[in-house]
């Protein structure tokens, strides 16, 4: 007879309500806090709603009015150095947090607007309708909302996307041995994605001091949460991940918080990630001035039955019967929050004469159109006065030394001067160095910084931006194979590279993604593609890539100093070659923006990187054509080095561009674009293109190799730029 045991979850999962006595034991200070909070978020939305009615926002308005208790209840008795992030739906989260900032966690409910606070109404107000003077400089507007130093790290337009950062955040609190926790705020709809789960396994296997904090507000949209899973208790997602969860009612501020002292001090003494719920209700749609019920998705008896438990009302209602307050002087608290609220928009706001009775936006406050690409990245000033070195040309004395240990040499090298460097990555602690000895020794000497990952590429890709983005330490994320970034998309390319952009071009990414191109390794079709034409295409990144191990060492130092994310790319055919590296010096920087003209040449110009420069180099010999052989470096836009680029084609009229991998996605499309923009006129024939096909390269060998280019390709391509020289040479 088979045997049947249950087995019981690990961590607790437990329902929280208030009691007479919870709401007696309240300090009077905390219950006046809250009300104030409440009614200052609730009359600042509702302003928002009146301009989104006129027309005034630009995009939509998540509201959070009826829902207000879940942020206040959670985040009152947070410090500033204590974190939250939010989604799309925030500005309930944003200002709580920040209002508790600048108050110093102590509102007067008889002079409730301080000038501080007035000044917070008006920034929120402001980078909501995208205006210059919001906390973005209007570049965030209602979805990106973002106060650093208030510990508000930035909420989020992409469902769930916000959660891996928040990760990232909350190991920096731990790392740096203080006791402040991260909050990330997310709805129903959210617990479904990937990205939460991911951190949910992610933060609790490393024992992060992270709240997943759940508003369920029972749609997504008008998709209700019974629809979407099977369990809508979304708390007991928490238990298969080992996490203790708390669900409580969201309509009772208090019992929120009281859930939360619970969770902080889970939290606070390193015992890990915790699980909120809290039950809320939205009292509007999706967005915009109109209820759910407006759109067929909810009856109005339903929203009348949450309304008649409105978190404003209740707290109001529990400090009158405590005396602590009279109707008067809750109608009062009320006005304050009114009054300066529509201040607030007094001040961004003017009769329009164009349309009489309506509003407009004052003209003035936009932002400048010119300051549209403004901080896309930095301005690398962060690099000057670095110690910069041509090892190829120096004339020192040398080792001679593989690529892959020059890799595993240089980081080694920074994590021994610099502490705050952290390198994580799949199987990067075993092996000897990860999957090819790249980070090999590192482990023995920092176990502490080395961090071998769970295979989730969005989780712990997102969570070395969260680390990026808090500042403290310095990320190395490591992909095992390109590929991967699609896995990785929402970090890479929404969250890292458009972060310091979209919160307003002021805050530093400083993350080092490293990949190996590993083309002609029979890996097949889901691992041998060349990343850089999709980051060369994606806003923030710069790209560097080395085709000898002693650039390697200086390109990564200068990733590493810079503040942008940097991606960083290796080849497995380069990693065994043997190259002179500048004895004992593990740090240089390769000068920043400057190619390397490898072979010079009057006849072409041929536009390379990675392995394809020796391959270039072979093939250049092999023909015999008098080409210019440019290894780029620096691959991104902004790093790219025009000047070397421009005096080459000004003195061959004749550009080949050399790559390895695949057409659709490849790096030369865009350079030959924009060559052919740059440099018409001294151009004899359009630019040539060395590439792989269309097809991502196969496991057969035959068909691998005929998936990409190598020297027979470059010799062809060779052959065509001959060809188009006409009849003059
Ligand atoms: C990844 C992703 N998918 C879809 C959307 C479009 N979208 C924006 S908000 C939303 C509903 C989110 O519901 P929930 O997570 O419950 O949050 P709520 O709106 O209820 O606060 C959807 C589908 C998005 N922004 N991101």
């Amino acid at each position: 007879m088979t045997e049947r045991a249950p087995l019981e979850a690990r961590a607790p999962w437990i329902e929280l309500r208030t009691t007479a006595d919870d709401w007696r034991s309240a300090s009077p200070q905390l219950l006046e806090n809250m009300l104030g909070q409440l009614h200052l978020i609730r009359a600042f939305e509702e302003v928002v709603l009146e301009l989104a009615g006129e027309g005034l926002v630009h995009g939509p308005a998540h509201s959070s009015i009826g829902q207000e208790g879940g942020a206040v209840g959670s985040i009152i008795s947070l410090g500033t150095k204590d974190a939250i992030n939010g989604s799309h739906r925030g500005h309930h989260q944003f200002l709580a947090k920040v209002i508790n900032h600048v108050s110093a966690g102590k509102l007067d409910v008889n002079a409730l607007v301080t000038p501080a606070l007035q000044e917070v109404l008006q920034k929120t107000l402001a980078e909501i309708l995208g205006l210059a003077q919001g906390y973005c400089s209007g570049r965030g507007g209602s979805m990106h909302l973002q106060y650093f130093e208030a510990g508000a790290l930035g909420t989020n337009a992409i469902v769930g996307g916000g959660v891996p950062l928040a990760a990232g955040n909350a190991w920096a609190q731990r790392k740096a041995l203080t006791d402040n926790i991260t909050v990330s705020y997310f709805g129903d709809g959210a617990v479904n994605i990937g990205s939460v789960l991911e951190t949910m396994n992610l933060a609790a296997a490393w024992k992060l001091p992270l709240a997943f904090f759940i508003e369920n507000n029972l749609y997504a949209v008008s998709t209700h949460v019974s629809e979407v899973t099977a369990e809508p208790r979304l708390s007991g997602r928490a238990l298969g991940f080992g996490i203790p969860s708390w669900k409580v009612d969201g309509m009772d501020p208090l019992a929120v918080h009281l859930a939360m002292k619970e969770a902080e001090s889970h939290m606070r003494t390193g015992k890990g990630p915790v699980v909120i719920e809290a039950d809320v209700y939205r009292y509007f749609h999706q967005n915009g001035p109109f209820p759910g019920s407006a759109f067929g998705y909810r009856t109005k008896e339903e929203e009348a039955q949450w309304r008649e438990r409105d978190p404003l009302l209740r707290v109001a209602n529990e400090m009158i019967a405590l005396g602590l307050i009279d109707q008067a002087g809750v109608d009062s608290v009320r006005e304050q929050a009114l009054a300066a609220n529509r201040l607030a928009a007094t001040a961004l706001l003017e009769a329009n004469p164009d349309a009489p009775g309506k509003r407009r936006i004052k003209p003035e406050l936009w932002p400048d159109a010119s300051f549209v690409n403004v901080g896309v990245r930095g301005d690398t000033s962060e690099l000057n006065g670095a110690r910069t070195l041509e090892p190829l040309k120096d004339s020192g004395p040398k080792t001679n030394m593989k690529f892959v240990d020059a890799v595993a040499g240089v980081i080694d090298a920074a994590m021994e001067s610099d502490n705050r460097v952290v390198v994580l990555g799949e199987d990067i602690h075993r092996l000897n160095g990860g999957t090819n000895g790249a980070t090999k020794g590192l482990s023995k000497k920092y176990p502490d910084r080395v961090l071998g990952t769970p295979i989730s590429e969005n989780a712990f890709a997102g969570l070395g931006g969260g680390m990026a983005l808090d500042g403290r330490f310095r990320p190395i994320v490591e992909f095992m194979y390109p590929d991967f970034m699609w896995v990785a998309a929402d970090q890479v390319f929404n969250q890292i590279g458009k972060a310091r952009h979209m919160f307003g071009g002021q805050n530093p990414v400083p993350l080092v993604l490293r990949t190996k191109v590993a083309i002609g390794s029979g890996y097949g079709s889901q691992h041998l593609m060349d990343p850089a034409g999709i980051f060369a295409t994606s806003p923030g990144w710069r790209i560097v890539a080395a085709s000898t191990p002693a650039e390697y060492i200086g390109l990564m130092n200068a990733a590493l100093a810079l503040q942008d994310p940097v991606l960083v790319l290796e080849h497995v055919d380069l990693y065994q070659d043997l190259g002179d590296v500048p004895e004992n010096d593990f740090g240089y920087q390769i000068p920043f923006g400057k190619a390397n003209i490898r072979r010079e040449g009057k006849d072409a110009t041929v536009l390379t990187y990675l392995s394809m420069v020796k391959h270039s180099l072979t093939a250049v010999e092999q023909t015999g054509l008098d080409a210019e052989v440019i290894d780029l470096r620096w691959l991104d836009r902004a790093s790219i080095d025009w000047t070397t680029i421009e005096t080459s084609i000004k003195k061959t009229n004749n550009v080949l561009i050399v790559e390895q991998g695949a057409l659709g996605t490849s790096y030369g499309g865009w350079l030959a674009d924009e060559i052919h923009r740059r440099y018409f006129d001294w151009l004899d024939q359009p630019v040539q293109r060395v590439s792989g096909g269309e097809a991502s390269p196969s496991i057969s060998k035959v068909l691998e190799r005929a998936a990409y280019a190598g020297v027979e390709e470059i010799v062809a391509g060779i052959a065509r730029v001959k060809a188009g020289f006409g009849g003059t040479r």
